[in-house]
Order: structure tokens, then C-alpha cells, then sequence
């Protein structure tokens, strides 16, 4: 394995060591200093061998829109898979673990009481060993993931999984944090190791590229030991709320628009769905309707979807459409739902309708052309696309968001179907 940092202010543990946390989570925590850092991977189990391989590093390329800066991330001890649950366990219940930062995607607070399967059962049974050991310390979860409340979401899905002794012991010795995350980070290109090891000689398997832009806004309620973010940029709130709806229905919402309308239209990539006019004009239309329900100053807002336009022009970054695809039916009741909910219905809200509206025309569109839709429901939408009656079809589909049959939701995006851009 690789070379311990010297680490004397304690042990941070990370789940779900994709592209994401090692662009985002995983730099701060190595501008903060002076922590180990454990990791567990996320889906793709061979990241841990691949890591550990290279010692725990790996380089980060920040592409602007004129020049990449490649800088090599060297803060991970140790990288294990994800099913390696006597490992997590292990280290939940070592009084040295002080926090557990979570970027495991939206999919992965749904409850469940299988460690083989489910994180917070596996946090659950980690919390219990620490009661078992009596550590009276506090330690803190910290979410990173795109949902409203995600600190209290995690919390909710973990007492779920718990035993009884440890939901009485967890309030006074558990901090669950919500957080805003924000950095966004495509896919790898081809190139990118070679670019790594030209600018730093690190043989690279796994590089990460990403934008220049981040943002962390972290819930200001530790009881125990943390690092010092601080030293990264990292802001401390008393209110995330408004950070994290503002984040997740202009940025995400948008991302999610133009992820199915883009694709419907022909097009690849974020850059050209927001240089299309009929894509980046639903685009505007879900903003205007998002920001209405969003309690901060005009000017504020209009720097806020100035800066997301141009991040998504990014003509460098190559975010592809379809890696914002996966996942939709976990993505638009957060992203698009709540926004027609608070405005009072589908007619109020075209855009947010637009975007709902073109995730059903791409996973009927997919799964007819018998193409992978990469989503927990995958079974699900393979079989309600496949109806042939129109309202039916999406009836079905909207079911999977949690629509209910009848709700005026379902003719809106029967109709708005017909009307997205097509190539
Ligand atoms: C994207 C996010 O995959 C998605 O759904 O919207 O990964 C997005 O890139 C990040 O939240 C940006 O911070």
C-alpha cells in the first residue's frame, strides 16, 4: 500500500472514491492537512487496486477554457473496495476516525439493511462497533451528494439501518452534516494520463480532470475534530438551505435539461447544448422559473447563472451529456419536481416541464434503439418505455419519479414531448 502522510490531527475516511471526490472533497482535505486519509471505492471496485498501485496519488487537471494546470493529489494512505466491510467497520469504531465524508451519489442514500449492499447499513454497523468499543468521541458523517438535506438525509437512512442501542447512543455521540458541493468533473479523456505524466513523471491510470471552478459550503455543527478546511476556500454556514437549493435547481436543473434535451437534439456535449439556441433557451426558460422560488437578491442570481454559462461554454472540458444522464429518476425529484411543486403546477412552469418532459422522450428514445439506460430503475423504465399508447408510456415513466396517476403533470409532458428540439 502506499506511504502514510504524517497525520496527528485524525482520520478522515471517504466512501465513494470516483472522479468527484478526488476533484473535489479529497483536495480540500489535502489543502486542510495534517489527516490520514482512508478511502473505499464507489462502483468500480478495481479504483482501490489501481490507487494503491501508484501509492495513493494521482493527477488532477484542472482544464480552463485556455490552459490544463496539472498538479499531483497526494493525501490517501490506503484505498479499499467498497465491499470491504470489516475494514469500514474496523476504522468507524478507532476513536482516531473523527469523520466520514460521503460522495456515493444520490442513489446511494436509499435505505436498506444489507451491508453487502447498502452504505448507510454499513455506516450503522461501523457506529455500533464504535458504541461496542465505548468511544465516547464524537465523530461526524458529512455529506457530499446532490440532494436537498442531504446531511439529514443520511442521518434518516442510517437510524433506519441501526439497532436499537446505537439510535439511543447516536444523537449524543453522531454530527450529521449537510454540505453543497461543487466542482464539475467529466469523464477522464484518453490523453489525460499521458498529460500527467509528461508535466509531473507520475505513471497514471487513473487521472482525474476537471474544471477550475469549486465550492464547498459545509453546515457549521461539528462537536468533534475536523480538519481545518478552512485552508482550502471551504466556507462554514448556519444556513446551507439556500446555497444548496440555489446549486441544485440552477446547476443541476440545468445539467439535467440539457443532459435529455441535448441528446434528443443530437448533440453530445454540455458545450454545445448551451450553444444550441432552442436547447439554451429552455435552458433560460428553467432559470427564470428556478430562480422564483429562490429567496436571494436579483444581482446575486444573475452572477450565479452568468458564471454556471460560462463554466457550461467551458469549450476544453468536454463534459459529456450522457454522463449527466444516469441516474435520472433519483436526479429529477430533486432537480425539476420540487420547482413545479412551489410554483404551483405544470403550466407555471415550462421549463422545469421541458426538462421532466425530455427525460422521458431519451429513455423511450434509448430503450427502443436498445441502448443502455444506466439508472437504479433501469428494468423499470426499460419496461413502461416500451408502452406503445403515449400517455400511458409516460404515465408509467412519471410513476418511477413518484408522479401519481392523474396529476396534471402527465398531459403537460405528453404535450411537451412533441415540442423538443429534435435534430
Ligand atoms: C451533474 C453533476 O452528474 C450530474 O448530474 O449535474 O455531477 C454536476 O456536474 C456537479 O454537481 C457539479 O458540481
Amino acid at each position: 500500500m502506499s506511504t502514510p502522510h504524517p497525520a496527528d490531527e485524525g482520520r478522515l475516511v471517504h466512501l465513494g472514491i470516483g472522479n468527484f471526490a478526488r476533484a473535489h472533497t479529497l483536495v480540500a482535505t489535502q489543502r486542510a492537512g495534517s489527516w490520514s486519509v482512508v478511502a473505499f471505492t464507489g462502483r468500480t471496485a478495481a479504483m482501490a487496486d489501481s490507487l494503491n498501485a501508484q501509492g495513493g496519488r494521482y493527477g488532477l487537471i484542472v482544464r480552463g477554457a485556455e490552459r490544463d494546470e496539472v498538479s499531483i493529489v497526494d493525501v490517501i494512505d490506503e484505498v479499499h473496495p467498497a465491499d470491504d466491510v470489516d475494514a469500514l467497520v474496523r476504522l468507524i469504531a478507532d476513536p482516531f476516525t473523527a469523520v466520514v465524508t460521503l460522495t456515493i451519489t444520490e442513489k446511494g442514500y436509499a435505505a436498506g439493511n444489507d451491508p453487502a449492499t447498502s452504505v448507510p447499513a454499513r455506516l450503522a454497523l461501523g457506529l455500533a462497533a464504535r458504541r461496542e468499543a465505548g468511544v465516547t468521541e464524537p465523530i461526524a458523517l458529512v455529506s457530499c451528494d446532490n440532494l436537498t438535506g442531504n446531511g439529514d438525509v443520511l442521518r434518516e437512512a442510517v437510524l433506519a439501518a441501526a439497532d436499537e442501542d446505537t439510535r439511543a447512543w447516536f444523537a449524543a455521540h453522531v454530527d450529521v452534516i449537510s454540505t453543497m458541493v461543487d466542482r464539475i468533473t467529466p469523464s477522464a479523456d484518453d490523453g489525460a494520463g499521458a498529460l500527467v505524466t509528461e508535466r509531473t513523471g507520475l505513471v497514471d491510470t487513473v487521472p482525474v480532470v476537471t474544471e477550475p471552478f469549486t465550492e464547498w459550503i459545509i453546515e457549521d455543527s461539528f462537536r468533534g475534530r475536523r480538519p481545518e478546511w478552512e485552508k482550502a476556500r471551504v466556507q462554514f454556514t448556519d444556513d446551507l438551505e439556500q446555497h444548496e437549493l440555489r446549486k441544485l435547481r440552477l446547476l443541476n436543473g440545468a445539467h439535467t435539461l440539457m443532459a435529455y434535451a441535448g441528446q434528443v437534439a443530437g448533440l453530445e456535449r454540455v458545450d454545445e447544448a448551451i450553444g444550441h439556441r432552442e436547447v439554451r433557451a429552455l435552458v433560460e426558460q428553467l432559470w427564470s422559473e428556478a430562480r422564483s422560488t429562490l429567496p436571494l437578491p436579483t444581482a446575486d442570481l444573475d452572477a450565479y447563472t452568468a458564471a454556471l454559462e460560462e463554466r457550461f461554454r467551458n469549450p476544453r472540458l468536454a463534459d459529456n451529456l450522457i454522463r449527466i444522464a444516469a441516474d435520472g429518476s433519483v436526479k429529477l425529484p430533486v432537480r425539476a419536481l420540487p420547482v413545479i411543486a412551489e410554483l404551483g403546477g405544470p403550466d407555471r412552469a415550462p421549463g422545469e416541464v421541458a426538462a421532466v418532459a425530455a427525460w422521458t422522450a431519451w429513455v423511450t428514445d434509448r430503450v427502443r434503439a436498445g441502448e443502455e439506460v444506466k439508472d437504479p430503475r433501469a428494468d423499470d423504465i426499460a419496461a413502461a418505455s416500451g408502452i406503445t399508447d403515449p400517455l400511458e408510456r409516460v404515465t408509467a415513466l412519471l410513476a418511477l419519479l413518484g408522479v401519481a396517476a392523474g396529476d396534471p403533470l402527465i398531459a403537460a409532458v405528453a404535450a411537451a414531448e412533441q415540442r423538443l428540439p429534435r435534430p
